[in-house]
């Protein structure tokens, strides 16, 4: 390739010396690239090409059944000071993991190929836009960042010699899990990951660099970089405001970045700017202004349906490249909830009959889509803006059985973070671990702030006290669950009456309950036309349980106390004022 910036080249010989591959490919980021290595990886048998008919360009990619998630324990941040990193993350020092990795990495492509993506993380023209390079000798990795990233030959013209860069360094090895690390080296924008090949372990574009490099970049440069989607709701006169929103893992953030509003909305529109990352920033007039730095979605397939999010089923259609999703007999995927019935014959996640296999599920619960932004049909066209859009809301949430109501609002903006901060979820399919079990995910932030969250708490404060339009904060939970263990609310489309309500609380055209833990709706302010459900089981959706919340304290100041007293002033103010509000 031509043209290639002498920084760039330096650090591919380096890396080339180590690794020792066979041949050296730059990608382009073109169509014809990204079909040949298709095809290269059907003819090894390592993809299957779709039914052409009904699901056109589109692949399915089986990872190995020990590499369907993130894996936490293995993902290592490396600083001078330990400290640095805090208590949620691993930390190892930076020679020992230098020593541990050159020796893993030594030789590791001899006999394949190298292949080198440049790619930026957000809008082209864009000054809150990053470069960054991949090395990787995966071709499904090369695949899934042609999809999620803006990749190739225009990426590699926006870097001149000299300016920063993030560096990243991945090989598949031989996938042996007790040597698989995702390392990051925050002080030096360096990333290595080994004998991975999934998602968001191998592709170091994603949460690697626009999560755990960048949430430490941003805090030293005043703006911040967040698990969360972006949205545009656009009300029946054309006005349109932006919302972001952190959800955990697994708990249907891309749907409701998608959502659809039900049928009593249809002059609302609600478009994607973005589904899982977003970096914020402080505008010169003080307005939040938020970029999606990714250009396509990695979405959660299983359980994907006409009723939980039937706007993506279209995009998925064509240009998709599927992860451990059943395979029907007409090569088409399959996965729980994209029909009722499972079809005969299917073939699960792992390529074996329904018959044969020890899987419980066709599709793996952590199956995923990486699907183009661009064909998206409800996109904003926003998104791709190099100035980004003003965001309005803030929006936390995750999934509880009990105790957290269906939605509440901060009294403040310091009550706000307060209530990000205090974030405990059940742990989801995305993360190599056991599901269900309620942890503290911060912001949904947990695994992928690369430094001490006390300082990030402290970093959001400060940022917070910088704007002067002050996004309002709610927090959210679909996911309560009655004695029997049903769902009380509907979810997915009705969702929508949620946000409407926190649209209407800007204006103040809606009231609210004034409770402990916040502003919770009036009944009478959520606009539930349509809708089959009882006052009463909404009111039990609303409740504030004092003793319970007393009780989400203490594990709050659990949490807190592992800082030692690095959580800002500002977090237990607003602790304790909540404390004395739950014991009055
Ligand atoms: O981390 S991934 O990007 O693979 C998916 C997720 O957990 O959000
Ligand atoms: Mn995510």
């Amino acid at each position: 390739m031509a043209m290639v910036a002498p920084d760039l080249l330096a650090w591919i010989t380096d890396v080339s010396k180590v690794t020792r591959p066979s041949r050296v490919v730059w990608c382009d980021g073109s169509k014809t690239e990204a079909k040949q290595i298709a095809a290269e990886m059907v003819k090894r048998q390592e993809l299957i090409k779709l039914n052409k008919r009904v699901y056109k360009n589109c692949y399915l990619f089986r990872n190995r059944q020990d590499d369907v998630a993130r894996l936490e324990d293995r993902t290592l941040i490396c600083t001078k000071n330990k400290d640095d990193v805090g208590p949620t993350n691993n930390w190892m020092s930076i020679d020992q993991a230098k020593s541990m990795l050159n020796e893993l990495f030594d030789g590791i492509m001899n006999g394949r190929t190298m292949y080198i993506l440049p790619y930026i993380m957000g809008p082209l023209g864009s000054k809150y836009s990053e470069f960054g390079l991949e090395v990787t000798d995966s071709p499904l990795v090369v695949l899934t960042t042609g999809i999620l990233t803006r990749m190739g030959k225009t990426a590699l013209k926006t870097h001149k010699n000299g300016d920063k860069f993030v560096r990243g360094l991945h090989s598949i090895g031989n996938l042996d899990k007790q040597n698989r690390y995702i390392v990051h080296f925050p002080e030096e924008d360096l990333l290595m990951s080994v004998n991975t090949n999934y998602g968001g372990n191998a592709s170091l574009s994603k949460k690697p660099h626009a999560l755990r490099l960048a949430s430490v970049q941003a805090r030293r440069n005043g703006w911040l970089a967040e698990h969360m989607f972006i949205s545009e709701i656009e009300d029946p006169n054309g006005k349109r405001v932006y919302i972001a929103g952190a959800l955990s893992s697994g708990s249907g953030k891309t749907n409701l970045a998608m959502i659809k509003p039900p049928k009593i909305f249809k002059e609302w529109k609600v478009r994607t700017v973005g589904d899982d990352i977003a970096w914020l920033h402080n505008h010169e007039e003080g307005r939040m202004i938020g970029i999606n730095p990714e250009n396509g979605f990695f979405g959660v397939a299983y359980n994907t349906g006409i009723e939980s999010n039937p706007n993506i089923l279209n995009c998925i259609r064509s240009n998709t490249l599927f992860t451990n999703v059943g395979l029907t007999k007409e090569k088409t995927p399959w996965w729980e909830g994209l029909t009722s019935t499972v079809p005969k014959d299917v073939v699960d996640w792992t390529g074996k009959a329904r018959l044969k296999t020890t899987c419980a599920t066709v599709a793996n619960r952590n199956s995923r889509y990486s699907t183009p932004l661009s064909q998206y049909k409800m996109k904003s066209v926003e998104y791709d803006n190099p100035d980004g859009v003003p965001i309005s809301i803030i929006i936390f949430g995750g999934r509880r059985a009990d105790l957290v109501p269906l939605v509440y609002e901060a009294y403040g903006w310091e009550h706000g973070i307060l209530m990000g901060a205090m974030m405990r979820v059940e742990t989801t399919a995305a993360i190599d671990t056991k599901m269900g079990s309620v942890r503290a995910d911060p912001m949904a932030m947990v695994a992928f702030c690369g430094y001490n969250m006390a300082d990030y708490f402290k970093h959001w404060v400060d940022f917070y006290k910088g704007l002067k339009q002050k996004p309002r904060i709610f927090f959210v939970n679909w996911f309560r669950k009655d004695e029997k263990g049903n769902y009380m609310w509907p979810g997915f489309s009705e969702n929508f009456r949620i946000i409407k309500w926190m649209i209407d609380r800007l204006t103040n055209k809606v009231d609210a309950i004034a409770t402990p833990i916040g502003y919770v709706p009036k009944l009478e302010s959520l606009d539930l036309r349509g809708l089959k459900i009882k006052n009463k089981t909404i009111e039990r959706l609303l409740y504030v349980n004092k003793s319970g919340w007393l009780e989400e304290l203490k594990a709050t100041n659990e949490f807190f106390a592992k800082f030692g007293d690095r959580i800002p002033k500002e977090l237990w103010e607003e602790y304790h004022k909540l404390e004395k509000r739950l014991k009055d």
